[in-house]
Order: structure tokens, then C-alpha cells, then sequence
């Protein structure tokens, strides 16, 4: 069964992951890595991936971004952070997953930072690149130029290291529209069309949790610079940090699934395009619940 193109025209006339509608997309994240902070191993069977990617899809997720790189940043909240893992490795990793997930109908966007491993996702029929350093490597904005691919421009300072000097800031949002405005250019120069480039603040990246939870509450300010925005917050340490346990101890990644549905309720309401998740059934109904809040203001 084609769940994918079943849920395109549910939603009614093939809307697809890159129309913007009026509903805040949710792009479901397939980490198909033995090291990531929240699902690592676990989807490293391309079966298993592929059968996740379906049911996140049948659970309402607009898009599956697919990884096979571990982007886990180091610093206290993260440890000693990823292993970096070469273009053929990954590229193994994710290929099969996006071209089966992609024969069956589903938007797939590649979470890379590789020329190498974009190019070879969009010619097995992903849509969007998702890059967690901006655009660093100047053949992946050649390649999303080529093939008019959507891209993800996130924030990012370094690996992401959530320590100084990568975390000083004398106004976090101002800086890190700034530093995306930058991005932005490189990417027009590089040929790659305003309309088709996202932003992201870049959550728990080269910030630290009050420095992530204040890009949250100010999103507006990002919204502003007239780009569809993406938010993940999912499962990040910075809910855990600031909703500490009575006892003062942090929850563990699979303990945040209300922090991390409330952050989709928030970047919902603050203007988000899409939000980044992990769990889609809760981060479903905390969109749909904010959004139908949003409908009702005004209506007496
Ligand atoms: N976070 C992670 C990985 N990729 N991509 C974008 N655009 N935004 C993010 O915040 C982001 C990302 C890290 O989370 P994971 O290890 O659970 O995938």
C-alpha cells in the first residue's frame, strides 16, 4: 500500500512536503546512525527504517528526514559528541531508505552536510536537502542549484560544540539571523533560488539552553526574514535543562516527549513552517491542538 501518496491526497490536491500550507508541516526524523542522542541503532536495518518511515508517515508526518550521520554536537549537555563518518558510509546508510520511502509516495528530505551524499539522495527522489552547517560545503549548494532542491539552511557555529567561544553571544537571535542571512547569500550566489531556502535557529547547536529556549520565544524575529522556518527542539537536553526534575536531574531523551510537545505547540504558534520531531502522534495532536486554539481567537 502507497501510504505515502495515500496521505498527499488526504490532504487534498497532492500537497506536497514543499507547499507551504496553512498547517505547520511536520517532518518526522529517521536516524538511520548507530550514535545519535535520541534513537541511535535503532534504525540502522534499512527494514526497520523504511517500515518506521511508513508509520510516521501514516501518523501524519508531511515529510521523513532521513540521516545517517550523527549530528550529536559535544559539549556538557551532548559528551564528547559524533563520530564524523565518511560520504560512502553514509550515502550506504541512507540510499535504500530514500529511494524505497520516495518509490512509495513519501516526501524524503537528506539531513547531510555532504555534497556527495545530497547529490545521490536527490537522484533517489528526495526533495529537500536539510543541512545542519548551513551550507558549509559549496558542492552541496551546486548540486541543490542543479536539481532545484528545497534547502534547509540551520544555524550552526563549528561541529555545533555547546561551549565557548561557540556559545558567546551578545543577542542570540539578532546574531543568528545575521550569521543566516549570511548563508542565504552564499547560497543565491551559488544559484540556488530565495523561495527554495529554509531557515533554522539551529537548537541546542552552538547554544546553550537559555541561549536555545530564548531562539524559541523570539522565532518570530526569524519568521520575519520572509523564509519558511523549521524548529526541531525534539528530545533536545535544553527542555530537560530548563524543567529540571524536583530533585534537580534531567530527564532522559526518551523522557522529553511532553517538553517536546509543548516546544511544537510553541513554535507553532510562533510562526513555524515545519517542526522537526521524533514522536509524530504527540507532535500531531500538539499542532493540530495550538492551531485550532489559533482558529477560535478572535471568534468570541
Ligand atoms: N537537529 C538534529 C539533526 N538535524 N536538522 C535541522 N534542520 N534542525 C535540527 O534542529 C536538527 C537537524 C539533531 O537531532 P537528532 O540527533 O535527534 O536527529
Amino acid at each position: 500500500m502507497d501510504i505515502g501518496a495515500d496521505r498527499l491526497d488526504q490532504q487534498g490536491s497532492q500537497r506536497g512536503a514543499t507547499e507551504r500550507g496553512s498547517r505547520c508541516a511536520l517532518w518526522g526524523v529517521l536516524n538511520v546512525t548507530p550514535d545519535s542522542f535520541s534513537d541511535g541503532g535503532r534504525f540502522l536495518d534499512h527494514e526497520a527504517a523504511i517500515a518506521r518511515g511508513r508509520a510516521m508517515v501514516a501518523a501524519g508526518a508531511d515529510v521523513v528526514d532521513v540521516g545517517g550521520e550523527s549530528t550529536r554536537p559535544r559539549g556538557k549537555d551532548y559528551g564528547a559528541g559524533a563520530e564524523a563518518v565518511g560520504a560512502g558510509e553514509e550515502a550506504d546508510r541512507v540510499l535504500p531508505v530514500v529511494e524505497a520511502l520516495s518509490r512509495a509516495g513519501v516526501a524524503v528530505s537528506i539531513d547531510t552536510r555532504k555534497g556527495a551524499v545530497a547529490r545521490q539522495a536527490l537522484a533517489a527522489g528526495a526533495r529537500i536537502v536539510n543541512d545542519v552547517s548551513g551550507g558549509a560545503d559549496q558542492e552541496l549548494l551546486a548540486v541543490c542549484a542543479k536539481e532545484a532542491a528545497e534547502l534547509v539552511l540551520m544555524h550552526n557555529r563549528g561541529r555545533g560544540e555547546v561551549e565557548a567561544p561557540f556559545t558567546e553571544y551578545q543577542d542570540v537571535m539578532k546574531e543568528v539571523a545575521a550569521e543566516l542571512e549570511e548563508r542565504v547569500a552564499r547560497a543565491e550566489a551559488a544559484g540556488v533560488a530565495r523561495e527554495r531556502l529554509w531557515l533554522d535557529p539551529g537548537l541546542g547547536f552552538a547554544k546553550t539552553a537559555a541561549q536555545s529556549g530564548a531562539l524559541l520565544a523570539r522565532l518570530p524575529e526569524l519568521v520575519a526574514l520572509g523564509h519558511p522556518v523549521l524548529v526541531g527542539a525534539s528530545r533536545k537536553s535544553f527542555l530537560a535543562r530548563l524543567s529540571r526534575r524536583p530533585d534537580g536531574s534531567l530527564a532522559s531523551p526518551q523522557e522529553r516527549e511532553a517538553g517536546s510537545a509543548v516546544a511544537v505547540a510553541v513554535a507553532v504558534s510562533k510562526g513555524a513552517a515545519a517542526v522537526r520531531v521524533h514522536d509524530v502522534n504527540a507532535a500531531w495532536q500538539a499542532a493540530r491542538f495550538a492551531e485550532a486554539l489559533a482558529a477560535t481567537e478572535g471568534a468570541g
